[in-house]
């Protein structure tokens, strides 16, 4: 296993959608295994695969609180099937660091996708899981949570991360 690097915006592999596994072979496994760890790592409640540049439909989420067991669901291929109700979530993204923002989402969500062993699986979600689901699912379309947010919001996020991204290309050390 292994901590993967987590790409940070403006890097254009976020605005890239990711296309469909094939087949759930142990290079996928391998690849979700490095996954969690990097979710772990960061930490994070999701991390997609875009995050770490591979351009495949896979995200990993774990919403457990810190004081509970961990419970890793992976979702390889995932589509969502049914949204309901809104609300509104203080959203972080591990692409955009120190970053939490408002966002409308739906309340609930139905959601299809194949585990870790390729086995398909259905689940119901609501609350942080729901959110995560639909975070996760529009970075697999190269879509970001800056893109829900008001014009106004949305340029000084930018901003933001481009200083830091120029921060980070000039100074001696990385
Ligand atoms: O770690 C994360 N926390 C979080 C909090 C509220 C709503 C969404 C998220 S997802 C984020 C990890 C991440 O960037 N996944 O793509
Ligand atoms: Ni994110």
């Amino acid at each position: 296993m292994a901590v993967l690097p987590i790409l940070e915006y403006p890097d254009k592999r976020l605005r890239e959608p990711a296309r469909p596994v094939e087949a759930v072979t142990p290079e996928i496994q391998r690849l979700v295994d490095d996954m969690a760890e990097t979710m772990y790592a960061a930490p994070g409640v999701g991390l997609a695969a875009n995050q770490v540049g591979v351009l495949l439909r896979i995200f990993v989420i774990d919403t457990a609180g810190e004081d509970d067991p961990s419970d890793l669901k992976v979702f390889i291929n995932p589509e969502i099937t049914s949204r309901e109700g809104e609300m509104v979530w203080q959203e972080g993204c591990l692409s955009f660091p120190g970053v939490t923002e408002s966002v409308e989402r739906a309340e609930r969500v139905h959601v299809r996708a194949l585990d870790r062993d390729g086995k398909p699986f259905e689940l119901d979600a609501e609350g942080l899981l729901s959110v995560a689901v639909q975070h996760e699912n529009e970075h697999l379309d190269g879509k970001l949570m800056i893109d829900k947010l008001g014009p106004v919001k949305k340029r000084l996020v930018q901003r933001k991360m481009q200083k830091r991204a120029e921060g980070r290309t000039s100074s001696v050390d990385g």
